[in-house]
């Protein structure tokens, strides 16, 4: 992509209603426009980056066994009606009334509309166990929206439902998204903490929420400082194991929010325990028979018996994810991102647009960047190198390689890493093999 054509509105000024860093970097480096409270559009930039962040949750879903499908947006309040939810649920449901006085509701979760589907389809435990998800965007009326993408109205979250035939099978079902969950949040450069939880509308008496250490976060948590040294992906369980000692492992390290928090009961010494605060990525639930029992979810057993389903829901915040990241991955000139979900790998800066000889290295450079597959951002930009700098810096691209008048005489680029702001002059051939391998 050309900056001189893409469609990317940085701002020099911070925004007045933004107050933290993620909210303020995003709206900064042109990824988002609030267009309501608590709506937002999703700029290129930042479309991007959020295609990016599905893409490693899709991956990781569909790594453990789920498979994507897509519901709509807009549900009837009938469905609600069945599960009793629909009362329950008070203002934070965005209700709609169609022409013909129907009413409808923008869908704040699926439960009800997932159990629908499954049971007009699943008749027999043979076809059990079934795990399915979808990314969609989600509607809460939140009575105070804030922080940009962190807690908006409308936000992007990828929901998942497993079916069992027993509690062991969901159980199981339970564990293998604990894992996947971990391993998803992992590759974004994010350690997430999970923490026994209280399930709220959701239901159920097995739940634990993901989350994330940052000053800025909204909840108050306590973890054994274990947590801080513990990878995942270095430390995968045994492929195919059936995840129990795994899932021991992992739930023996204390680890609570303040609402589960009790200093009494605590056992962990005070000099290894550390209190933060953390956002919340994701919540998993095992809420057994809740939606199958009213809703009739039932299927055949293996003696012929009618068995109600036994449940679970897996909820990730991919559009809070970004904010996450930001929060734990940036500095006081802007953004850096984690190579996995970077919006491109390469900010290719020409530091003289004008000079024909620059012009020619940099459409050399970029042209050998695409047909390697490095997704690349080239500022060709007439541009003080300042304002070009500033830019890509606030971006926050893995790597920036400039090209400028004085270097070109020498024979030399300059390469820069983001993330450590190293700078190496390096010959061209050099710069490009270090961003192809990288
Ligand atoms: N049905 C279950 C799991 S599928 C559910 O809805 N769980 S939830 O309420 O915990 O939401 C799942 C995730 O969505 C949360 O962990 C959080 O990361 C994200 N989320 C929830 N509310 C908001 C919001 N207002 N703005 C942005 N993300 C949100």
């Amino acid at each position: 992509m050309r900056s001189s054509q893409f469609f990317l509105p940085t701002l020099k000024e911070t925004p007045a209603e933004a107050q933290i860093a993620s909210h303020r970097l995003m709206l900064r480096a042109g990824m988002i426009r609030q267009t309501s409270a608590g709506i937002y559009a999703w700029l290129p930039l930042g479309w991007k980056v959020l295609r990016k962040i599905s893409q490693i949750v899709r991956e990781e879903q569909d790594a453990a066994g789920a498979q994507e499908l897509l519901m709509p947006t807009i549900q009837s309040a009938e469905l609600w009606r069945q599960s009793g939810r629909y009362d329950d649920y008070g203002k934070e449901m965005l209700r709609i009334t169609d022409r013909h006085d129907r009413e409808l509701l923008y869908g704040p979760t699926n439960e009800e509309m997932i159990t629908d589907i499954f049971k007009t389809f699943v008749r027999s435990y043979k076809d059990l166990p079934k795990n399915l998800y979808h990314i969609q965007w989600k509607f809460r009326d939140e009575i105070r929206p804030r922080f940009g993408v962190m807690r908006g109205r409308e936000f992007l979250m990828k929901d998942n439902y497993s079916f069992d035939l027993d509690a062991e099978g969901a159980k199981l079902s339970y564990r293998k998204m604990f894992l996947a969950y971990l391993r998803t949040f992992a590759r974004m450069g994010l350690k997430a903490i999970p923490m026994r939880a209280d399930t709220g509308p959701i239901g159920g008496d097995l739940s634990h929420e993901f989350i994330i250490l940052a000053e800025t976060g909204e909840s108050g948590v306590f973890c054994h400082k274990d947590w801080l040294d513990l990878d995942v992906l270095q430390n995968p369980p045994e492929a195919g194991s059936d995840l129990k000692d795994f899932f021991a492992k992992y739930t023996s390290i204390y680890a609570a929010t303040d609402e589960k928090h009790d200093p009494a009961t605590c056992e962990v010494p005070e000099d290894q325990l550390v209190s933060a605060r953390g956002i919340e990525v994701g919540h998993i639930f095992y809420f057994g028979t809740k939606y199958s029992k009213p809703m009739g979810a039932v299927v055949a057993g293996p003696d012929g018996e009618p068995v109600a389903v036994e449940m679970g829901s897996y909820g990730i915040g991919v559009s809070r994810l970004m904010g996450a990241i930001i929060e734990s991955s940036h500095d006081e000139n802007g953004i850096i991102w984690p190579e996995s979900v970077a919006p491109f790998h390469v900010g290719l800066i020409n530091l003289k647009a004008d000079d024909a000889a620059c012009a020619s290295l940099c459409e050399d450079l970029y042209a050998k960047l695409n047909a390697a597959g490095v997704e690349t951002l080239y500022d060709d930009r007439n541009e003080r190198p300042g304002a070009k700098f500033a830019d890509m810096d606030l971006i926050g691209l893995p790597w920036q390689l400039t090209v400028g008048p004085r270097g070109l005489k020498a024979g030399v680029v300059e390469l820069k890493r983001r993330a450590t702001g190293e700078k190496r002059e390096l010959s061209v051939e050099a710069a490009l093999a270090e961003l192809i391998k990288a």
